[in-house]
């Protein structure tokens, strides 16, 4: 097997890059990065939905490369940003499922990171929206300072929100401070019990305007039952409609501010994670109710960055990358109509499962990438990972990586930018099972022990657990129906030692 992780590949590589390849610095691209929340394959017009409409952004793809084989890491939030910043798989380390909103920094300050590699290449880095990695390294003061959080792992500027919408405290933080705090209220987070006389969503639900499903039944904000408990910093709360807004004129107005270095922007959206809460412009643009609108008011994002591009001349040498952390749910743990208004849209589009699943809904997202000075428009099938974006742009800048840095991105530059067909040699997804895939086969580890709960019965997604091992041909067999495991024990033996080797490294 090919190791293009090696150090010394790697070092080929740069030097080659470095004469050849790598532009001028002062040609570098801009880079934005644009990263929904729980959004599908099949929630994107030019994926395949007929029932949510998303010029913004088929209006990108149609300009650039739309991936058909892109992945995220894993198969939610954590592990995927994770991955996305790091390069490396969260399996790898401890503590890197969904975090709850007072957990600490789970990269290490210093270490190479997606945006401190670009930081290193001479960029303006920012992050604007959903973080979900932690903050802090011990317990957090939110009317301190808060750090570490992202200005110590390679940012520039930070106006996040700090875990998810639907989590605790529901307020940004700003680089290394809660906006707009008044220190008379001091605000206070708790995961284990409730402040002596705050309301909560199970004790107090005549105060709740959407109810709960499962879980987040909580501090109470604005109506809507959380995860967690907060009491205070009531100046400080966002108003859960105007979070696109907000998020949105933030990255607009990074852009805007930076004119004389090549910029990076990752722009994490909360649509369409619940609580789904699009702003009254996008309510019923959709029949598909909330979670519709939401996708609906996140192509209204993506248009505003695109229009930011375009208004200050900076489209053409501008790299924008679309994807998402992970796969489609629809009861998420709120009755806010999703399942009932779903009708015949497909949110995984062809795919099986869904968000937290094994099955290929789970990690294969909407994948685009435009770069107008450099990409030809086209589609492409080859298979490509969110975990390869930091060896690639290492590539890109003409940044060298150290051995141990990024150990699981590979450089899959000209793959991204639709140069070429050559699939990523192999993929690796953290699902509720583990699997991997290589050369159109996938193999879904079997979990041991008891029978596994084929549903889960909170979202009624498909885990895609079983106790058996599972092979499926994806090439013929996309749908994951046919478990080809007794018919091809040849193969199944050739994942299970890849998988190994991958964890081994
Ligand atoms: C789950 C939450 C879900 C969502 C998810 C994280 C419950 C019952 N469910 O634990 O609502 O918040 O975590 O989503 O609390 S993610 O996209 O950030 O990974
Ligand atoms: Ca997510």
């Amino acid at each position: 097997m090919p190791a293009p992780h090696s150090f010394l590949s790697r070092l080929t590589f740069v030097s080659l890059a470095l004469s050849a390849i790598a532009p001028a610095a002062d040609k570098l691209p801009n880079i934005v990065l644009i990263y929904a929340d729980d959004i599908g394959y099949g929630d994107i017009g030019s994926y395949g939905a007929k029932r949510i409409s998303t010029p913004n952004i088929d209006k990108i793809a149609a300009a650039g490369i739309r991936h058909t084989n892109g992945h995220s890491a894993a198969a939610t939030c954590t592990p995927s940003r994770y991955s996305l910043m790091t390069g490396r798989y969260a399996w790898r380390q401890q503590g890197t499922n969904i975090l709850p909103g007072d957990a600490n920094l789970i990269i290490r300050p210093g270490s190479l990171t997606l945006p401190s590699l670009l930081a290193k290449a001479g960029y303006e880095t920012g992050v604007v929206g959903k973080w979900h990695l932690g903050l802090g390294d011990s317990k957090i003061d939110w009317n301190k300072e808060i750090k570490p959080g992202p200005l110590e792992i390679g940012f520039g500027s930070a106006f996040i929100i700090p875990a998810t919408g639907d989590r605790v405290p529901t307020v940004f933080v700003e680089d290394h401070r809660v906006r707009n705090l008044d220190p008379a209220d001091p605000l206070e987070v708790s995961y284990q019990e409730n402040f002596p006389g705050e309301p909560t969503g199970k004790d107090n639900p005549e105060l709740l305007r959407v109810r709960h499903s499962h879980g987040h039944n909580q501090s109470i904000h604005g109506g809507i039952g959380r995860i967690g408990y907060q009491r205070g910093g009531r100046a400080a709360r966002w108003t859960d409609e105007n979070i696109a807004d907000d998020i949105t004129a933030k990255a607009v107005s990074f852009i805007e501010g930076r004119k004389d270095k090549p910029f990076f922007l990752f722009f994490a959206t909360h649509d369409a994670h619940v609580p789904r809460t699009p702003n009254p412009r996008f309510v019923g643009k959709t029949p598909l109710g909330p979670r519709g609108d939401a996708i609906a008011e996140f192509d209204w994002s993506v248009g505003e960055i695109a229009n930011t591009l375009d208004r200050l001349g900076l489209a053409d040498n501008t790299l924008v990358i679309i994807s998402s952390d992970n796969g489609p749910v629809l009861d998420d743990g709120y009755q806010d109509g999703a399942p009932e208004k779903n009708g015949d849209h497909r949110p995984g589009g062809p795919w099986r499962g869904g968000k937290t699943s094994a099955f290929e809904a789970a990690t294969r997202v909407p994948f685009i990438v435009r770069w107008p000075a450099r990409v030809k428009p086209g589609v492409s099938g080859a298979l490509v990972s969110q975990i390869d974006l930091t060896a690639s742009l290492a590539s890109l800048t003409g940044q060298a990586l150290a051995a141990d840095d990024a150990p699981d991105s590979f450089n899959q530059l000209a793959t991204l930018l639709g140069e070429s067909k050559k699939d990523r040699d192999y993929l690796v997804s953290q699902g509720s099972a583990a699997s991997i895939t290589r050369d159109g086969w996938k193999y879904i580890e079997p979990v041991k022990g008891q029978k596994p709960t084929k549903i889960a019965a909170s979202t009624n997604t498909e885990t895609g657990r079983d106790n058996v091992p599972q092979l499926y041909h994806l090439t013929e067999d996309p749908g994951e129906t046919t478990n080809a495991a007794a018919e091809h024990p040849g193969r199944v033996a050739e994942l299970v030692k890849l998988l190994e080797e991958v964890r081994s490294r």
